[in-house]
């Protein structure tokens, strides 16, 4: 018979069961660009999503911002193997979005001021999985973290979040983004540890 109360036994902790495989956690928000950081003035931000037949639907800053918005705090993973607890984001589903957008096609190429791109099955950017946001941690999202907005997908390894996201093409063949092209997992689910072709 033990004489510990139950819970001094056994390593519990609040983010047991929260760190995928290979994964360390940090306090700090690493930066994380493949190139320079656009800076892009709200006036000037617009959000284009072009249908397989190529019809566009697009938001600027001000209906964006008329739309729905909604709190997200989420688990962040990057697959350079750190990961961030509890982040918190405020933005607008990207369900909202395609509730407008007539289509049939099954995948989505984020595209980036900049030239980044990554690419996803649509449905993984359905619901309420997926974000366009504007605010972290209550403040306007900096330059940095991709400001004025970018995409939140944190179901997948974090390179599939595109900063200074300009846009969605969506398509009837997957097409690999800018990590996927060299080698990165195209579908980077960081639970099953997809950090590479390979994996
Ligand atoms: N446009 C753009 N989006 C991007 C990247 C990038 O280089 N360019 N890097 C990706 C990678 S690899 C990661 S881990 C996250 C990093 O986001 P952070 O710099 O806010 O931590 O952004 C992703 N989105
Ligand atoms: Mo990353």
């Amino acid at each position: 018979m033990s004489s510990f109360s139950p819970g001094f036994h056994g390593r519990t902790h609040r983010f047991e069961g929260r760190l995928p495989p290979g994964q360390y956690p940090t306090e700090s928000f690493p930066v994380l660009s493949a190139g320079p950081t656009p800076q892009v003035r709200t006036e000037d931000w617009s959000f284009t999503v072009t249908a397989e037949d190529g019809r566009i639907s697009r938001w600027g800053w001000d209906t964006m911002m008329a739309l729905p918005q909604e709190d997200v705090t989420v688990d962040i993973h990057c697959v350079t193997r750190w990961s961030k607890f509890d982040t918190a984001w405020r933005g607008v589903s990207l369900d909202t979005f395609l509730a407008d957008v007539e289509t049939a096609a099954e995948f989505a190429v984020a595209h980036s001021d900049g030239g980044y791109t990554t690419n996803l099955p649509l449905a993984d950017l359905q619901e309420g999985r997926a974000w366009l946001v504007h605010t972290y941690d209550g403040f306007r999202l900096s330059p940095e973290h991709g400001g004025p907005v970018r995409l939140l997908v944190p179901h997948l390894y974090f390179w599939k979040s595109a900063k200074w996201v300009t846009g969605l093409t969506l398509t009837t063949e997957d097409e690999p983004g800018f990590w996927e092209s060299v080698g990165y997992h195209n579908y980077g689910d960081p639970w099953r540890e997809q950090r590479a072709w390979s994996d």
